[in-house]
């Protein structure tokens, strides 16, 4: 079920015990976020700020942070469940389907265009507008970490369009706080945002910008989402949702904003203007360091009455954007599936932090084809980034990071089964160097073929007798032991 807003969220988070409300007087410099970064490292819960030095507006953090929140941020019991629903409502019908078949897949492609947004002429995010007398300072940002360049909104959705008004991007990009209406617009040049930012930059005119904060924590996710340019985000939320999201239009710009949103921030990006930005500490666990980003000059907030102000705190792992990344990784397996058929299960280890480290298992039948497979992730989307990619047979467990780290020392020859090659970085990446093209390494640790090992046998793996094991296994207790029995060892064929 969809959550209609950000309230709905919270009253469910409430219901399962997994939301604290914090009474006490807390402050929107540092403490809050080390309050959110020690209920993140321990899997606690959400935690709504009720009374924050200087402000009236509540604060919540870690909406997010576990999968099982994220998963009903989705409106489904697990991440997997969520895939799965996506991956059967965009599977296109065989060619080869009958009649019959095509016919039953209708109601999946009705219900795919129910999907778009649908404009509505107004919503609660504009119960309060402020036009001339907008400021940021009124909103209770959060300074994350000591070394922070200042205040950082971390959660907003920033829409956009291309000149013609088309091509309708979400993305998740922070904003740092200049002034009372001035911000930085921390796009990474390869996001879409920064791409629609360049098609106005390229005609001289400035570009209106709308950052929303809460309604359906599925829009909030799907900000995050690595769709390809062109897709719209607020389509894949109303997939997610199986809802259309309502969408309104601004008070002094063109763009769309989801009418439930809490508070939405409006304003306009001159291409002429840019401002130093950062130092910020980033989900890498250091500080990216400061440059040069655009600005966005604010003409308007507004927000709901009793609106809440969503956030979140990256920095050292785990934090509440790892499982948002989790939830890209489930949610994409199916795509990523479609265009690597022998990709079984993938992988992103929280301290890969996105892009540092892959664990994958595929279905081998033939030589070096942990090989291809390296080459066809490292070219698929966001993808590209993956800095160590580790391969293995499908019956090892790739969320078990020391099976991975098992089987890449028994099963891998550091020169044999090693790809090293170059491909683009991450930005954040400060390991990577300037002047040469960042390194990657795939690690082959499948079982060898005879045809990748010069005809060397591989042995077989030690499974346990099902039958000795079945009955040590009943009788555990008979011995004198008091747990009950593990299961056999860890392997399996
Ligand atoms: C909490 C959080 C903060 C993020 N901050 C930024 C950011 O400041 N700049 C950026 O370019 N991407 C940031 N990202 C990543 C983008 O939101 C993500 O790559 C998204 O797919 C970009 O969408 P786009 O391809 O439509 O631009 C952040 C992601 C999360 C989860
Ligand atoms: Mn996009």
């Amino acid at each position: 079920m969809a959550a209609q807003d950000l309230r709905s969220f919270i009253a469910r988070l409430d219901a399962a015990g997994q939301l604290r409300r914090v009474r006490a007087e807390v402050s929107a410099d540092l403490e809050i976020a080390e309050i959110a970064s020690r209920l993140a490292a321990s899997g606690g819960p959400a935690a709504l700020f009720e009374n924050v030095a200087g402000h009236t507006m509540p604060v919540l953090v870690g909406a997010f942070a576990s999968a099982e929140r994220m998963a009903w941020a989705l409106g489904g019991a697990s991440l997997d469940e969520v895939a799965g629903r996506l991956a059967a409502m965009v599977r296109p019908p065989a060619a080869d389907a009958g009649l019959l078949e095509k016919l039953k897949s209708a109601p999946r492609l009705l219900h795919l265009a129910a999907a778009a947004p649908r404009t509505v002429r107004s919503g609660p995010c504009q119960d309060v507008v402020h036009t001339d007398d907008a400021d940021l300072g009124r909103l209770p940002i959060l300074r994350c970490w000591p070394g922070d360049g200042g205040p950082y909104v971390t959660l907003g959705q920033v829409y956009t369009t291309d000149p013609d008004g088309k091509n309708r991007n979400v993305g998740m990009y922070r904003l740092q706080v200049f002034g009372p209406r001035a911000c930085g617009m921390h796009w990474h040049r390869d996001h879409d945002g920064a791409r629609n930012y360049r098609a106005w930059a390229e005609r001289g005119q400035a570009m209106p910008v709308a950052v929303a904060l809460g309604g359906d924590p599925a829009v909030t996710y799907a900000a995050t989402a690595p769709l390809p340019y062109g897709m719209d985000e607020l389509v894949l939320a109303g997939i997610l949702r199986g809802e259309a999201v309502r969408v309104v239009r601004g008070a002094t710009v063109p763009i769309e904003v989801p009418a439930d949103a809490e508070i939405v921030i409006e304003g306009t990006v001159d291409p002429r203007e840019t401002a130093i930005e950062g130092p910020f500490g980033d989900h890498t666990g250091y500080y990216s360091a400061a440059d040069r980003y655009p600005v966005l000059r604010v003409t308007a907030i507004t927000h709901r009455r009793d609106a809440i102000y969503p956030t979140t705190v990256v920095g050292r792992y785990p934090k509440e954007d790892c499982w948002l990344a989790k939830a890209t990784e489930r949610l994409f397996l199916p795509v990523i599936r479609t265009f690597v058929p022998e990709v079984v299960d993938l992988n992103l280890p929280l301290f890969g932090v996105f892009h540092n480290w892959a664990f994958v298992s595929i279905r081998k039948t033939h030589p070096y084809q942990a090989r291809k497979v390296m080459h066809a992730l490292w070219g698929l989307g966001q993808m590209m980034y993956t800095k160590y990619l580790v391969v293995v047979d499908e019956t090892v467990n790739v969320q078990d990071t020391d099976e991975v780290l098992w089987r890449v020392g028994a099963e891998a020859d550091p020169r044999r089964d090693t790809v090293l090659t170059t491909g683009p970085a991450d930005v954040l990446d400060h390991a990577a160097p300037l002047d040469a093209p960042p390194g990657k390494l795939g690690i082959d640790a499948t079982r060898k073929l005879p045809e990748e090992a010069g005809g060397r046998p591989w042995p077989e793996p030690i499974v346990p007798d099902p039958e000795a094991a079945a009955r040590v296994a009943r009788r555990w207790k008979e011995y004198g032991f008091a747990a009950a029995a593990g299961p056999p060892g860890p392997d399996a064929p």
